[in-house]
């Protein structure tokens, strides 16, 4: 049986090595170590990451690293890319990197190559999407589909708006792509307002397709939809789905043509490689599609054979390790610098807390550590207007990551340069803080009065030492987007595997939804059951007559 990490040696060392660190700020690590840029930064599948200004020497990275070694990181690893059924409560295999693996090579799912499955869904959604871009496949009344729209949540909605938002650059203003997840009416009511049935399509994209939010949506497009075309027949010609429930999708009258299959072992959160993808394609055209799945592949192989100290997903897994385990923090802050990329924390925030928020691990035993931090962010500069006051100020420190392209699709007068400045100012003010003295110093130099010098200064000092990591891309294109979304995949894979947890469960989820399915009943029959306690009776009551 696998031991909990805590007692393990290179956790003891780490907790010891962390009190040496404790009292050395960044500036004095910078100061000693010319070569310290050089030594802490490594590019790989056209991603740069700068990790300079964390709290490490290259002993501590030695140390994260046979952490690493102890909990079996390697082996795990091997087991996800073969296909062993690492979701152990669920009795599933793990295989999103199927879904982009583009070396020709099998991958084994209960003895049976799951590969001519994933080409086959691959070729539909090409000869689908084509044809949908293409004006060959058309609307019910001969007219060329012009407004796409995912129904699905969850999984089924944040991986794909994302890779849609980033990927703008790259669609055609006559194709546009829309999401409606939340059961709230007004996310499809207000979308239906500007729409057109003649010439709108849409995607129910749910694993399960028991999803209510999604069915609830669904069977709302399909009344809007067979009310403004007068004809049921019309479903056929303006419904697809994506899903692994092919009776369901048969039930909801969408003909197998329309039908795009994957399989249990895509968990929600790491299905965008999937026919979840759909929109994707649809939006950008497959060949960009298929240069994502290049770019996530690329950097598949290089989680898979890169040397622990030139990895990315480990480098960054282990910083994670680092700062949630031995410094105590507890939130990590993603930041892209890129409009495009404003939806990336969103599912980032999905996929990491979804997969590292337990507390039990794979053995079934309470857990005595810190696991999944909570991961936030917005765009910059748009956060520095907002939350980055706490960044630099606040009482707790929070390990951030700046995310940067460094050309953009939109070229306007000096946008860019500011916008990288801003970038790496943030990083360097986080990193570098500002003394006393120097405050001081600063107001002195603006001519102001001793007396209000001291007043002024101490809300001028900048801590400084607060750790940031940098990621590069030459330009946001499916190729690196793909890369960088596989890279955060991979660090969340490293982090559960050091706390022995199952990432690919999500049980947590489960018991809001039971309570919901008993609420909703209760509404429906106008008064709460007498189970219910005080607090959700009186809530119940209130909402059965909201004045
Ligand atoms: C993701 C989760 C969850 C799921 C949604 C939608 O890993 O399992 O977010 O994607 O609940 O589920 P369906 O795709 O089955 O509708």
């Amino acid at each position: 049986m696998q031991a909990p990490p805590t007692e393990l040696p290179a956790w003891q060392t780490l907790h010891t090595h962390q009190r040496d660190l404790a009292g050395c700020h960044l500036r004095e690590l910078f100061a000693a170590d010319p070569k310290r840029f050089e030594r802490f930064s490594v590019e790989a599948a056209g991603l740069f990451l700068d990790y300079s200004k964390h709290r490490i020497r290259e002993d501590t990275l030695t140390l994260l690293l046979e952490l690493a070694q102890q909990t079996g990181l390697n082996r795990h690893r091997a087991d996800m890319f073969a296909g062993a059924p690492i979701n152990t409560t669920e009795q599933r295999a793990v295989l999103h990197t199927a879904l982009r693996n583009r070396a020709g090579t099998s991958i084994l799912v209960d003895g049976i190559d799951v590969m001519p499955a994933v080409r086959r869904v691959l070729q539909q959604m090409r000869d689908f999407s084509e044809g949908i871009r293409d004006g060959r496949i058309l609307g019910h009344t001969g007219l060329a589909i012009r407004d796409v729209v995912n129904l699905g949540i969850g999984g089924s909605d944040l991986g794909p708006l994302m890779a849609c938002e980033a990927l703008e650059p790259y669609s055609r203003p006559d194709l546009r792509v829309h999401f409606v997840s939340n059961v709230d009416g007004a996310h499809l009511g207000r979308l239906l307002k500007r729409l057109d049935p003649r010439t709108t399509l849409f995607i129910v994209a749910s694993k399960t397709f028991t999803t209510q939010e999604t069915l609830a949506n669904a069977h709302s497009a399909r009344a809007w939809l067979v009310a403004g075309l007068g004809s049921e027949a019309a479903v056929a010609q303006h419904f697809a789905a994506v899903s692994t429930n092919l009776k369901g999708t048969a039930a909801f009258g969408i003909p197998d043509a329309h039908v795009f299959e994957f399989w249990d072992w895509v968990g929600g959160r790491y299905s965008l490689w999937s026919a979840i993808g759909l929109s994707i394609a649809l939006y950008v055209g497959m060949d960009n599609f298929d240069a994502l799945l290049d770019g996530a592949h690329a950097m598949d192989a290089h989680f898979r054979a890169s040397a622990p100290t030139h990895n990315l997903p480990m480098i960054l897994g282990l910083l994670g390790i680092w700062y949630r385990n031995f410094w105590g923090t507890a939130t990590h802050a993603v930041l892209p610098y890129d409009q495009g990329l404003h939806r990336f924390t969103a599912h980032l925030q999905q996929l990491d807390m979804e997969s590292n928020g337990k507390s039990v691990d794979l053995q079934g035993r309470s857990i005595t550590y810190e696991t999944g931090p909570v991961i936030w962010g917005e765009p910059g500069t748009n956060g520095q207007h907002a939350f980055f006051q706490h960044l630099h100020q606040g009482t707790d420190w929070t390990p951030c990551d700046f995310i940067l392209p460094l050309q953009s699709h939109y070229p306007l007068g000096d946008h860019h340069r500011m916008l990288v400045a801003n970038c790496l100012a943030q990083s360097q003010a986080l990193m570098w803080g500002k003394t006393q003295e120097e405050a001081r110093a600063e107001l002195q130099s603006q001519g102001m009065s001793p007396a209000e010098i001291e007043r002024l200064a101490p809300h001028k000092i900048f801590p400084g030492n607060r750790p940031s990591s940098t990621l590069l891309l030459s330009r946001l294109t499916p190729h690196t987007l793909g890369a960088l979304i596989a890279l955060y995949e991979h660090k969340v894979f490293v982090q559960g595997s050091i706390w022995n947890v199952n990432s690919f469960d999500q049980w947590g989820v489960e018991l809001g939804k039971q309570l919901a399915g008993r609420i909703l009943k209760d509404l429906r029959d106008g008064t709460p059951a007498a189970a219910q306690d005080a607090s959700t009776s009186g809530l119940i009551r209130r909402a059965l007559d909201p004045g």
